[in-house]
């Protein structure tokens, strides 16, 4: 075992993104492993990580689905696949330089003393770069939306730069998590909330992907703020919180 972090990051046609990311990534004094996860992206995305794994060798991985099959579910995949290894912490984060990885020590400080640590774009001291107006709207109904519903104590249901210590990452039922896009972070932060994990947030500063596509649709939003209710029908929103395993 190389290293007690496993960053796992999802990706679809990013091939202009993986490379200098996931070598950022690897050189970076905490030397986290690298799990990038595909969905058979049309442009070649694997390939590209695949290189960086092969001058890599050991600590960085690529995991292939056969399809695309949302940001939510890849994360997941990738967890399963790091909690057959010995790692304690799990990261999660988007491949489009929208998180920071210099933010990591951040996030691993907070884990001292949490299972949980939420990148948040909605605290006093986080920054949100060249998101147009439209979008920042949305994100912050979204978000108002979740905590109305769901009532986590936390910023930011939406952003996905986490990092989850390994008890918190074996507790998720991902049988229970019925959805496959973004609204799979509010599933598993109200699923580790309810069975009482310990949540911590930390600022950071989120810039607009600068290269490559969106993957967000109009429909992606739609699912997102559909799941968010039907998570909170089927949770209950008052209902009672369950003891840790
Ligand atoms: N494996 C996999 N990754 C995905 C899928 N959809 C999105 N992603 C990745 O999830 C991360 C977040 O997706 P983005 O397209 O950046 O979504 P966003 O940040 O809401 O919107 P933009 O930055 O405007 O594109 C990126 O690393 C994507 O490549 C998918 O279906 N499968
Ligand atoms: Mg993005």
């Amino acid at each position: 075992m190389s290293s007690e972090i496993l960053i796992v990051v999802p990706t679809y046609n990013e091939r202009d993104n993986v490379v200098p990311l996931c070598e950022e990534l690897l050189a970076r004094p905490e030397r986290p492993d690298v799990l990038v996860v595909d969905d058979n992206s049309p442009d070649g995305t694997a390939a590209e990580a695949r290189a960086v794994g092969a001058r890599c060798p050991g600590r960085m991985h690529v995991l292939c689905r056969e399809k695309k099959g949302g940001r939510g579910g890849a994360v997941l995949a990738g967890f399963s696949w790091g909690l057959g290894r010995d790692y304690g912490f799990f990261f999660e984060m988007d491949a489009d330089f929208s998180h920071r990885p210099d933010e990591i020590p951040l996030f691993l400080e907070a884990a001292r003393g949490a299972d949980v640590v939420v990148g948040s774009r909605y605290l006093p001291a986080s920054r949100i770069l060249n998101w147009p107006p439209g979008r920042l709207f949305f994100s912050k109904l979204a978000n108002r939306y979740a905590r109305f519903l769901l009532r986590i104590p936390i910023t930011d249901y939406t952003n996905g730069f986490r990092c989850y210590r390994r008890a918190a990452v074996e507790a998720i039922d991902v049988g229970a998590v019925d959805a496959s896009g973004y609204v799979v972070l509010s599933e598993i932060a109200y699923q580790l909330y309810r069975r009482r994990f310990r949540f911590a947030e930390v600022p950071t500063e989120f810039v607009n992907r600068r290269r490559g596509e969106s993957n967000l649709s109009p429909g992606e939003i739609v699912s997102a703020f559909v799941g968010v209710l039907r998570l909170a029908a089927k949770g209950g929103r008052f209902g009672p919180r369950r003891d840790r395993p």
